[in-house]
């Protein structure tokens, strides 16, 4: 990609409209875009968030709000988007998830890895806040998992977890060489009922839901005591509007662990029952996600989060499983 024009450190004027910003999302019809740039929308007013995507969007995104055509591996189409819509916030959504990265690792790369590289470059070019999520893939074998804290060994075994463990250190090192106003959270596993996730380790706890309305069955990939960091998708699109929006002085760190509940695909099960008790699970394991889970934390500390800049989740298991069945039966109708 090419490379940005005089990097040096910025002077930040991170709002175009008044008190607004200009909000970009890449990435944007992947699990968490939409429900982000709605709740984004209600803050900032519908045309000051871009959505954009390599996809056609369907109808009902296309008409929500302004979507563009992004590819983040285009540096100069990009560069033309930051400059033509005068972003000043760029919400970087784009990745390739654990499990297809592991099919195919150079695709991961490819998006991951270099077009994490345009967007840093074009967002220390401008002056932008960039956020881009990282992830409890970010951990490994040999980090602690219960919990897993801030600072610690991270020796990811996936692809996606090496590139996410790439983008922190790139982006906290951008932040202190040129002033880059990069912030990062990690994320648990994201259970939402509108939007699919796409190739990850933890997908089973969101299609767990549309098996038992649809079909009353469930066939899980990974074992039943598979503890993984688990939260609800308002509480995770509320986490990063609330820390887009915490004053730089107040952070420490520019890459924060947050959660909300642990659980395992039995305990999933179990509470699910109390909703609907004739749902039959069974387990069938997948090893390569079975192996990238183990090497995953099974509890995140996030108590500089909630030190830090607020941080506080809504969603408790037994909220999480009545709202998720709640969405996704008004679905199936
Ligand atoms: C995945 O399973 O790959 C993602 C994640 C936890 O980052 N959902």
């Amino acid at each position: 990609s090419a490379q940005p024009s005089g990097l040096r450190r910025a002077h930040f004027s991170s709002c175009a409209d008044g008190d607004h910003p200009m909000v970009l999302i890449t990435g944007g019809l992947g699990q968490l875009g939409v429900a982000l740039a709605k709740l984004l929308r209600r803050r900032f007013g519908n045309n000051n968030v871009i959505l954009s995507d390599i996809r056609k969007p369907p109808d009902h995104v296309y008409n929500s709000g302004p979507f563009i055509f992004s590819d983040i591996l285009d540096f100069k189409n990009l560069r033309e988007i930051v400059v033509n819509n005068n972003i000043s916030w760029l919400v970087h959504y784009s990745a390739v998830l654990s499990a297809v990265g592991e099919r195919n690792v150079t695709l991961a790369k490819e998006v991951n890895i270099t077009g994490f590289h345009n967007i840093l470059d074009i967002a220390t070019e401008h002056s932008l806040r960039v956020f881009v999520p990282s992830t409890i893939g970010a951990f490994g074998p040999s980090s602690p998992r219960d919990p897993a804290p801030e600072l610690c060994v991270q020796r990811p075994r996936t692809i996606y977890g090496v590139s996410k463990v790439h983008a922190e250190l790139m982006g906290e090192y951008y932040h202190h060489r040129y002033g880059l106003d990069f912030r990062c959270l990690r994320y648990p596993g994201i259970i939402s009922a509108d939007s699919q996730p796409g190739g990850g380790t933890t997908d089973y706890a969101v299609q767990i839901f549309h098996s038992a309305v649809k079909t009353g069955q469930f066939e899980c990939y990974l074992r039943g005591d598979t503890q993984l960091p688990m939260m609800y998708i308002d509480d995770c699109v509320r986490a990063t509007v609330e820390f887009l929006e915490a004053p730089s002085d107040t952070l420490v760190s520019r890459t924060y662990n947050i959660n909300a509940m642990n659980f395992s695909p039995e305990e999933l099960t179990e509470q699910i029952q109390k909703v609907l008790p004739d749902l039959k699970v069974v387990y069938s394991v997948d090893p390569v996600r079975q192996a990238i889970a183990d090497g995953w934390p099974k509890a995140l500390d996030d108590s500089a989060a909630r030190r830090d800049w607020g941080w506080k989740h809504e969603y408790e298991l037994p909220e999480l499983v009545q709202t998720m069945l709640t969405h996704v039966s008004q679905g199936a109708q």
